[in-house]
């Protein structure tokens, strides 16, 4: 049995004060430390949204959109984001509080600037692989818990890949670590997660 936690996208850019802020994003990371530190895990893991300046699922690389609307990007819908996590900014770095230096691999997503990456394992278009389920897989992962940033977003993305692309793995999200957009899109989120195979819990059931 091997464990891994994987932390999605904790970056200053999600939390208040960044330029794609989520209600509360802050408050998974002392929920995101404390399970890091419990000592359950053998991996941690952690993605980072990673665009270039003009990636295409900003609104500012689009005639007459604004942030939040829905426009295309290589024929596909895609949300229109307000420009944020670009690579090398203060907005893409993980948030000053979280524990970094326990974390063992870092996956960057998001650099192809003509398609979206929701999921930490591969593009919206499941055409590029990132790497991380390869990393999973080398290294005998059989768990794997999910906190993070943005439950209806990346969180949900990850945690559906997980189950997809890592056969066999018990995946579990841990819900009090995440954070979500659109209260909507977070329980309709919650729900797809959930029929997918994937454990909703919370980090006190399971005892940290
Ligand atoms: C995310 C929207 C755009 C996320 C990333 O991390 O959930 N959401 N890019
Ligand atoms: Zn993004």
């Amino acid at each position: 049995m091997t464990k891994a936690l994987l932390l999605i996208d904790i970056q200053n850019g999600f939390c208040p004060g960044g330029n794609l802020p989520v209600a509360e994003g802050d408050a998974v990371v002392p929920v995101a430390n404390r399970l890091m530190a419990s000592g359950a895990y053998d991996l941690v893991v952690a993605s980072q949204d990673w665009h270039p300046a003009d990636h295409g699922s900003f609104a500012s690389q689009h005639a007459g959109k604004k942030p939040f609307d829905m426009g295309e990007l290589s024929g596909q819908p895609q949300v229109m984001w307000p420009d944020h996590c670009v690579q090398g900014t203060v907005d893409a770095d993980f948030h000053p509080d979280l524990e970094t230096t326990r974390i063992d691999f870092i996956q960057r997503k998001g650099e192809n600037p003509d398609v979206d990456s929701y999921s930490a394992f591969r593009d919206n278009d499941k055409a590029a692989l990132t790497g991380l389920g390869d990393w999973l897989k080398a290294n005998g992962v059989t768990e794997l818990d999910v906190v993070g940033l943005a439950t209806d977003y990346c969180v949900k993305f990850s945690a559906l890949d997980a189950v997809d692309m890592l056969p066999g793995v018990k995946v579990r999200l841990i819900a009090d670590g995440c954070r979500g957009i659109d209260p909507k899109g977070v329980e309709e989120a919650l729900e797809a997660m959930r029929l997918a195979g994937v454990e909703i819990t919370d980090s006190d059931r399971i005892g940290f």
